[in-house]
């Protein structure tokens, strides 16, 4: 896969690579150490987040594929319902692995839609439009490249049309719930009244099913995690020792929240750049959390946050849902 790939987020511009290091530098002389996860999809990243993907403890991308693979009728007919004319917006779109199979069902059935998939990587974007215009004949498809909202500011002038926002993968429990509350605010408002959200979230479920994912067997996880200290070696002058931290996973059944850390090994000084940051021996540095919700809670996200929860898609294990709200 890996060089195949494509080379998403990298290299980072000027801009990008100064808000990385301001960010990676402040995180780390945090009293409770952390560093954000959005860093960790450089090109080896990406590369493991496939082998992710691709392994048997990771149900995630197993049970939306599912969804979209077998539910794909029930998904469009909500997104017909109202038989007017409407976009259909992803955002993080990637390469639509999923998405597609909802493109190509709608497109059988002569909807007349753009589809406006929205991602911080041309990259990627460019490999999606060629694939999806050779499978999907007369799929009209619009890129968009950049931030989120500011993306999505440019696809409502675009289209005028009722929009439907995906936001799928459980891209959401990448945020803390209050973070996700603020995000969900934020496209609300970007929103108008009958537009649609399709919201892909992971479900609570036995803690042990959930912790696995997170600690695959050969080990992919760790190598994801400790994957973004090399990346700050290189990119930022850093001299961390990977070997010196290992992958330390927890899942909380209370809260739902499934987190990663690094723990240092040892006593040890790691420079990055002109920055100096102590670490103590088994001192830990929270690298990403990863939410799981129930229906419920799923649904109370909606509310509290502008929209009405309309239709909720499971998998048949009940691991995984995609979520319909209005605006
Ligand atoms: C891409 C955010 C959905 O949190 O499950 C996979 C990333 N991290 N294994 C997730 C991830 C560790 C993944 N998401």
């Amino acid at each position: 896969i890996s060089d195949n790939y494509p080379a998403g987020l990298y290299p980072l511009n000027d801009t990008l690579l100064g808000k990385f290091r301001e960010e990676v530098l402040s995180g780390l002389h945090r009293k409770a150490k952390r560093l954000p996860s959005k860093y960790f999809y450089d090109k080896t990243g990406d590369m493991l987040f496939q082998r992710i993907m691709a392994c048997p403890e990771y149900y995630l991308t197993n049970c939306e594929l599912e969804i979209f693979q077998s539910k794909t009728a029930d998904l469009a007919q909500i997104i017909t319902s109202d038989n007017g004319t409407f976009d259909l917006i992803e955002l993080g779109a990637g390469d639509a692995t999923k998405s597609q199979y909802l493109l190509k069902y709608l497109s059988d059935q002569k909807a007349s839609f753009t589809y406006m998939p929205i991602d911080i990587s041309g990259n990627i974007l460019s490999v999606l439009e060629k694939r999806l215009k050779d499978e999907i004949t007369g799929l009209d498809v619009t890129c968009l490249e950049g931030e989120y909202f500011e993306m999505l500011r440019i696809a409502a002038e675009l289209s005028g049309r009722r929009k439907i926002v995906m936001f799928l993968g459980a891209n959401i429990g990448n945020m803390e719930p209050r973070e996700a509350k603020e995000f969900c605010r934020d496209l609300r408002a970007h929103l108008a009244p009958g537009d649609l959200v399709l919201m892909g979230v992971d479900l609570k479920k036995h803690p042990k099913l959930i912790w696995e994912a997170y600690n695959d067997s050969a080990g992919l996880t760790s190598r994801f995690n400790l994957n973004l200290l090399h990346r700050i070696n290189r990119e930022l002058k850093g001299d961390f020792d990977p070997d010196q931290f290992e992958h330390y996973q927890t899942y909380d059944p209370g809260s739902g929240a499934c987190k990663s850390h690094l723990v240092s090994l040892q006593d040890q000084i790691v420079t990055i750049g002109d920055s100096k940051i102590v670490f103590g021996r088994d001192e830990s540095v929270f690298m990403e959390i990863s939410q799981k919700y129930t229906l419920e809670e799923v649904d109370n996200l909606a509310r509290e946050t502008g929209f009405v929860p309309v239709y909720s898609c499971p998998d048949t294990k009940g691991w995984f849902v995609d979520a319909f709200w209005k605006a």
